[in-house]
């Protein structure tokens, strides 16, 4: 990796203990990814992508700024990063999915909060995180409670726009969040100096819309027996879409998923056929977490479709592009979040079950795992009418409930195991 210590030290990282961060980086890619037999050569450009996160993503990023752009971080699905781009923007996913930052979140938060806050303030306050230290509007958003009483932190440390998310999929929430996508266009319309355009904002959905469509082309091929892509590959390769520079991994992930149907017809894959197959849903995998996948692909086992906000919630379905002015087009993609995203801080959220039955009929799995990060209490507060649902479907369920600390994986294995011989 060239040397990027100029730049951290410039951005105000921590670089003792950054260097820390990165040490640990290398030898925990290395034990989930490397390992693997026959993977896909499209995955080397992800592999660059993981070796290179705080490099020369960061760099683009400095250049982005100087050259008079801005850049926004998010933590959610549900923030629309066609208005970011619509207005010159670079929109970063705040990754928040490693230990490291833990602790450091817990001398400001609660310790029984989920480990996703705890990290997301922990790698503001550490200073260690790169992409944090190039944001210039956190949008964030109110979801569960514990992200909600968190951004009041987090707008001490970083500037910070706070979307109102309605809590039901009505008319009324509707209308609320219409207005609130108009109420961020504002903000970032303030932060860019630009105004807002019909045609920037249609080139922008067209951006993202290639880029989920990529995606979906690559989740498409996991449908096949043998699959041709391991499960924590395709997770590793939805992560880098919250960060990497759009057109790239737009590109990219074709060519990905171009190899892997290819194999699918010369039938090579990367588990023998008849390998279990497991659809995984439940709280977000955000980088780099990839305990449960890798335990699950060691036990065995296949994940071959994500129903989470790391899988298929961020791809699924599309702007309605027919509207032929402004407001209309501002409509159509408010629309898009609330109607096809289906998440516990929903109430009632009869959607997702919907969603995790269609996809493991579609991917022929053979069993659910719904892996929940520890004090995550929507999604846990949802598993019991998952579980019921998924019962009366006939599908068999696990429940899973972890964080980001390693240790588990001996009983998770366990429980695993166990699951895998009763399919
Ligand atoms: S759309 S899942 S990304 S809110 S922070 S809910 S893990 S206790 S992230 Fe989410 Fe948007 Fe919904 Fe998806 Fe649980 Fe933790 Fe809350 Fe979390």
């Amino acid at each position: 990796m060239a040397d990027y210590r100029e730049m951290w030290s410039q951005l105000g990282l921590d670089l003792e203990l950054h260097d820390q961060l990165c040490a640990a980086l290398p030898p925990l890619f290395e034990g989930a990814f490397l390992h693997q037999k026959d993977r896909p050569s499209g995955m080397d450009y992800f592999n660059m992508v993981i070796a290179e996160v705080h490099g020369l993503r960061i760099k683009e990023l400095v250049d982005h700024k100087r050259n008079g752009g801005f850049v926004a971080g998010s933590f959610c699905v549900y923030v629309p990063e066609e208005l970011v781009m619509a207005l010159g923007g670079v929109m970063v996913g705040l990754c928040a999915g490693s230990q490291f930052w833990v602790p450091e979140g817990e001398k400001v938060l609660p310790r029984n909060l989920c480990p996703l806050i705890k990290a997301a303030l922990g790698a503001k306050l550490s200073k260690t995180c790169p992409y944090f230290q190039s944001v210039d509007l956190v949008i964030a958003e109110n979801t569960c409670d514990g992200k909600k009483k968190a951004w009041e932190e987090m707008g001490r440390l970083v500037p910070t726009h706070v979307m109102d998310l309605p809590n039901r999929k009505s008319p009324e929430g509707l209308a609320l969040w219409r207005a609130e996508v108009r109420r961020l266009v504002s903000r970032l319309e303030g932060i860019s100096g630009r105004k807002l355009t019909y045609d920037s904002l249609l080139s922008a959905i067209d951006k993202v819309e290639a880029k989920r469509q990529a995606l979906r082309e690559l989740y498409e091929t996991r449908k096949a027996d043998p699959v041709p892509i391991s499960g924590i590959d395709a997770l590793v390769a939805s992560q880098i879409a919250f960060y990497d520079d759009p057109d790239r991994f737009t590109a990219m992930t074709a060519q990905l998923a171009q190899e892997c149907a290819q194999r699918v017809q010369g039938g090579i894959g990367v588990f023998p056929k008849g390998t279990k197959r497991i659809l995984l849903t439940g709280s977000p995998i955000v980088v780099p977490n990839w305990k449960v996948h890798h335990v699950i692909e060691t036990t065995g086992a296949v994940v071959v479709v994500e129903e989470n906000c790391t899988g298929t919630r961020y791809f699924t379905g599309s702007v309605d592009r027919s509207p032929r002015d402004l407001d209309g087009l501002l409509d159509a993609l408010a629309d898009r979040y609330i109607r096809d995203i289906n998440c516990a801080c929903f109430s009632p959220n009869d959607g997702r079950a919907d969603d995790v039955v269609r996809l493991a009929r579609e991917y022929k799995v053979d069993g659910v795992v719904d892996v929940t990060l520890s004090f995550c209490s929507t999604y846990q507060v949802e598993q019991g009418s998952l579980q019921r649902r998924m019962k009366a479907e006939g599908i068999p369920f696990l429940a899973l409930e972890t964080d980001y600390a390693p240790g588990d994986e001996g009983q998770m294995r366990t429980r695993i195991e166990a699951f895998l011989e009763s399919l």
